[in-house]
């Protein structure tokens, strides 16, 4: 039996989202049908965890951390939550011993002749936080030679010296924030082929002393700030992170502010300070940052940022706008918005050209479970809230992503009993769709539900419900929100393949039993080299032929090595071109704005680059969508 709705709550009201947070008759009406509720259980003490209650409402966030305008920004109330430790390793791990040696052997070679490279008498270390750990690292070679090596990562304050006799000394000197067991891993190269390697891992266990006083304290850092681009007299917020190695909060000071800037510590995270000021030359500005230790104040460390304030001119692009060449065409153009991309430097114009171009718009991370609902019983929307209101104000449609995954999950749910998990599905459907039901026109109700050979992803959701999940989880959305295109969004069924042949059959399974499916979403993380561009028109086809809508999600051209952007520009294009042919196409959205914050920025696969500028690929779609004969 399941009533997850807390009708109760009514102190949302005071909230901006309140008027969604109720849920409809009908709504409640489906959840009773879902659930076999017989009616006896009307209270709100049968949900197996407490829904949004006051505790978990966002409250408005003071400007001087945003870059927002023309709209509110809002903020998680409390303060940040504690963080779940991730334990890599264990005292059992440490006590197994030297773990052994992993060996990379380039094809074809031959390992019985040439034995692999070694290192002389490594072993386990444990060590006091403060202590200084020393180890030498000798490689051998059974060949005779000298292998050559290198450390994989180098642990916070540690180094790799060079003894100039074959040898490497590794030294480092653990704090309080390395307690517990650190892995260090030095690769050595085989003499004859240098793609032959060993890597050999330590463990490094750092306890606490039972004098605390006795570990140095040494000066805090700077956490990195990357390279921004901004326009001039925009605003612009820069978030900085002091990093003190002994676990204590370090304070940072701007000794010459921008004029009229200010410099607060944020509220929520006491180690981050945010700057907001509004650039009114352009050129390269640089800005001095102290972080200063919080137990010696004569302990500092001093670094400079810089960013590049560019002319609003630098920022326009010619031709009409893709969101008014689209609009004509019915079509929505779409991107996935950075999860919070009011609080970065550049996020004024981040909203200004996300505004100009696009008329739909998905939270690219904040409607995840794990960050909606973290904890049973605690909900952060802030970041959502704030997507609606920015998209409310930008004119923008919202399409909602995802409601059922299989990752992102929060870790108690990945810990559920099994036999709860149905309830625990259907109590979450209910309270994220409720919220956001008046905002979001277009749900990823099921997202990647088919694994690469075909089934169906062995998620939790399938652990504990079978298929059936899928048909629950679109009956309880199609309740809750009727007016709601309802999706699956999926990944490789662009081409033919096995996730295709069972995309087709699940719509069919689906179909014939009445399930409430609208439409399809193509995610399309291509490369440059993507060209089945036939198969892709022959599934869409497919897919029409369902009475189903099809919509381009995640579409984005990741540059493979060597190729042009002209290359990139193409497979756009073509894209494009096969939603404008195929009526049941309503929207195309890429999988971000800027190469700068891109899933794949390595690969530079969106129609801006990293300082905005439009790139031959939006040009592209720009001409498709133009182009009345298409
Ligand atoms: O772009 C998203 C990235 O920032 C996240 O770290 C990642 C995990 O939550 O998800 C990425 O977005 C994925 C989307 O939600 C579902 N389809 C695949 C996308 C790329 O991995």
């Amino acid at each position: 039996m399941i009533i997850p709705l807390h009708m109760s709550q009514s102190f949302l009201i005071d909230n901006p989202r309140a008027r969604v947070a109720l849920p409809s008759l009908a709504a409640l009406f489906a959840l009773f049908v879902l659930s076999g509720c017989d009616g006896s259980s009307g209270s709100s003490d049968s949900s197996l965890t407490a829904g949004p209650g006051a505790d978990d409402q966002p409250i408005a966030e003071a400007p001087a951390f945003n870059t927002a305008s023309g709209f509110v920004v809002v903020r998680e109330p409390g303060p940040r939550l504690p963080v779940e430790a991730t334990v890599e390793y264990t005292d059992a791990d440490f006590d197994a011993g030297l773990p052994a040696i992993v060996l990379q052997v380039p094809d074809g070679f031959d390992t019985t002749t040439n034995l692999p490279p070694n290192f002389d008498n490594l072993q386990n270390v444990s060590v006091m936080a403060g202590e200084l750990v020393e180890v030498v690292y000798r490689p051998v070679d059974p060949e005779g030679e000298l292998p050559g090596m290198f450390p994989e990562e180098l642990l916070q304050g540690s180094s790799f010296d060079d003894n100039f006799d074959g040898t490497k000394t590794f030294r480092w000197r653990p704090l309080q924030m390395d307690v517990g067991i650190n892995a260090f891993t030095v690769t050595a190269l085989d003499p004859a082929n240098d793609s032959y390697r060993a890597s050999q891992t330590i463990f490094i266990k750092v306890e606490l002393p039972d004098d605390p006083s006795t570990i140095p304290n040494v000066a805090p850092m700077l956490d990195e700030f990357r390279p921004h681009t901004v326009r001039v007299n925009d605003p612009v917020v820069i978030e900085l992170k002091g990093i003190d190695l002994n676990g204590d909060t370090p304070i940072l000071e701007i000794p010459d502010l921008p004029v009229g800037g200010s410099f607060n510590q944020h509220p929520r995270f006491a180690e981050i300070y945010v700057l907001k000021f509004v650039p009114t030359t352009t050129g390269t500005l640089t800005i001095d940052v102290v972080a200063r230790d919080s137990i010696d104040s004569a302990l500092t460390a001093e670094e400079s940022i810089s960013i590049s304030v560019l002319a609003a001119s630098a920022f326009t692009t010619t031709g009409q706008p893709l969101r008014a060449l689209a609009e004509v065409r019915d079509l929505r153009i779409g991107f996935a918005a950075l999860q919070s991309f009011y609080h970065r430097p550049d996020g004024a114009i981040y909203a200004d050209i996300a505004e100009r171009e696009f008329n739909f718009v998905t939270p690219e991370n904040s409607m995840k479970m794990d960050q909606i609902n973290p904890e049973p019983g605690r909900f952060q929307f802030a970041a959502t809230d704030n997507l609606v209101s920015f998209a409310q104000s930008a004119d923008m449609t919202v399409h909602g992503h995802p409601i059922i995954w299989y990752r992102q999950l929060p870790n108690w749910i990945e810990q559920a009993p099994l036999t709860q998990v149905e309830q625990h599905m259907s109590e979450y459907i209910s309270r994220l769709m409720s919220r956001y039901k008046d905002d979001v026109t277009v749900w990823d109700v099921i997202n990647e539900p088919l694994a690469d050979n075909g089934s169906l992803r062995d998620s939790i959701w399938h652990k504990a419900m079978g298929e059936s999940y899928i048909d629950k989880a679109f009956a309880q959305a199609r309740a809750v929100a009727p007016d709601a295109q309802l999706l699956i969004n999926e990944f490789d069924i662009s081409m033919e393949g096995p996730k295709a042949t069972a995309l087709f059959a699940l719509i069919d399974r689906m179909q014939a039993n009445d399930i409430p499916l609208d439409g399809i979403g193509f995610q399309m993380h291509f490369f440059t080299s993507f060209d089945q561009f036939t198969e892709l028109e022959a599934n869409f086809a497919k897919v029409a032929e369902r009475d189903l809508d099809i919509y381009i999600t995640e579409l984005d051209v990741s540059l493979a090595q060597g190729a042009t952007l002209a290359q990139q520009a193409s497979v756009y294009e073509r894209v494009v071109s096969l939603c404008l042919a195929q009526p049941r196409c309503k929207a195309i959205q890429t999988w971000g704005l800027t190469d700068q914050y891109s899933f794949r920025s390595i690969f530079d696969p969106l129609l801006f680059n990293r300082s905005y500028q439009a790139k031959p690929a939006y040009t592209a779609v720009q001409g498709v969508l133009a182009d009345t004969t298409q």
